[in-house]
């Protein structure tokens, strides 16, 4: 059991990182958008004047992406008429050489170039900038932040000075990192970043994008919706007559209505798995029955019995975004007992394949069933034991 924990561990420790540069001046929103990527408090935001004058690398050791955020980064003349941008350009162009000098894999993969929607218009100055890093030849995207809503003009404005400079192949994506709310109460959802998110994939070196994909948060928040509707729409079925009678041994033989739940779920990770491996995951959710977890739901007196562990491990996958797994009435109907069923194996299921997902590199993805479908296996295993330590 441990031994597995130690590997996911090694796993990481191990991971090749993808590694992003993210430019755009004071106040473009860079924090904002690189925690809205990498997950909340990769890097420090806060208004006001940039930390120190060079350039600042993140890492996290959970998270397989490194990132660069030119930190002071500036643009145009100062006051004595000294050019800015140079001095920018030069700091930028150094880390790039510095880390080209080194393994593959500390190259830089990607450049974001942030611009702020209600800030100053896309500049000569600016695209001057843009054109000697992009000559260097990293992947560059250029990111419209702080969008307020969509904006062709900006757009256009910027895809024709780029033009000018002979650059057609920079795209330009409009973002808002983090929902923004107005005095009146209005709302603006945040937008774009699954966008930005797919067109970096296909920029990105192919050894590195599986890192990418890993550390990403958009693309998972995007896939554990998914599932949760997935997981809702069968526990709705099940509320509503799905069985006639609650299945007390291997559901997925008993109906193949919930091989189907566990079919959608992977398919949602793009993965398609043989009958065996979709038969084995399912013996190994039912095991919960043998340890006489779910009796209750066929003999009420056994209710009691487990009554405490069950709530608490109602209440942890609560905490992951179930509702409603309240177990105060004694007198369920088997409908209901069989929603409940669905509902905590489907989200046993889609936590043991997230931690695991968020692990494993691209050329393991390849190799689903031998390496990733053993190590969702012990997830599973490890939350339904109910032995859950706070190591994380
Ligand atoms: N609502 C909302 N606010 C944003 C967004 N992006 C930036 N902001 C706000 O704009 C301000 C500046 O954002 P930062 O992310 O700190 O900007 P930065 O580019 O990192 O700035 P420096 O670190 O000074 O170079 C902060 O107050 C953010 O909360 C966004 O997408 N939505
Ligand atoms: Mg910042």
């Amino acid at each position: 059991m441990s031994t597995n924990e130690n590997q996911i561990t090694q796993t990481n420790d191990v991971f090749d990182t993808a590694n992003i540069i993210i430019a755009g001046i004071t106040g473009a929103g860079k924090s904002t958008l690189i925690n809205a990527v990498f997950g909340k408090d990769f890097a420090a935001t806060g208004k006001g004047k940039p930390v120190t004058q060079e350039i600042k690398e993140y890492r996290n050791p959970n998270v397989p992406v490194r990132i660069w955020d030119s930190i002071g980064f500036e643009i145009g003349n100062d006051n004595s008429g000294v050019s800015k941008t140079k001095a920018s350009i030069t700091k930028i162009k150094k880390t790039i050489e510095e880390q080209a000098s080194k393994d593959q894999v500390d190259h830089i993969h990607a450049i974001w170039y942030c611009i702020n929607q209600g800030g100053s218009r896309y500049q000569p100055t600016e695209a001057e900038f843009v054109r000697e890093l992009h000559s260097i030849g990293v992947p560059f995207i250029i990111v419209i932040t702080q969008c307020i809503e969509e904006d062709d003009e900006f757009v256009n404005e910027i895809n024709n000075l780029n033009f000018k400079n002979g650059i057609t192949d920079i795209p330009v994506i409009e973002v808002l990192a983090q929902d923004k709310t107005f005095r009146g109460g209005g709302l603006i959802p945040s937008f774009g970043l699954d966008l930005l998110v797919d067109e970096t994939m296909k920029m990105l070196p192919d050894f590195v994008k599986g890192s990418f994909i890993a550390g990403q948060q958009i693309k998972v928040v995007l896939k554990r919706e998914e599932c949760e509707s997935i997981i809702t729409k069968y526990e709705k079925m099940a509320e509503t007559g799905f069985w006639d009678k609650v299945p007390f041994i291997n559901m997925g033989v008993v109906d193949n209505r919930f091989k189907k739940m566990v079919k959608d779920i992977f398919a949602v990770y793009n993965q398609i798995l043989s009958e065996k491996a979709y038969d084995d995951i399912i013996f190994d959710l039912s095991k919960s029955w043998t340890k006489g977890l779910f009796s209750w739901c066929i003999v009420p007196a056994a209710f009691n019995k487990n009554k405490d562990k069950l709530e608490r491990l109602m209440s942890e996958i609560e905490k992951k975004g179930a509702d409603g797994l309240e177990l105060e009435t004694r007198e369920f109907k088997e409908s209901t007992r069989a929603a409940r069923m669905i509902t905590y194996y489907g989200y046993t299921l889609l936590m043991a394949i997230e931690d695991v997902w968020k692990l494993i590199r691209e050329e393991k993805i390849k190799n689903i069933e031998e390496v990733v479908i053993p190590q969702i296996k012990q997830r599973i295993q490890y939350y339904l034991s109910g032995r859950r330590r706070n190591n994380h």
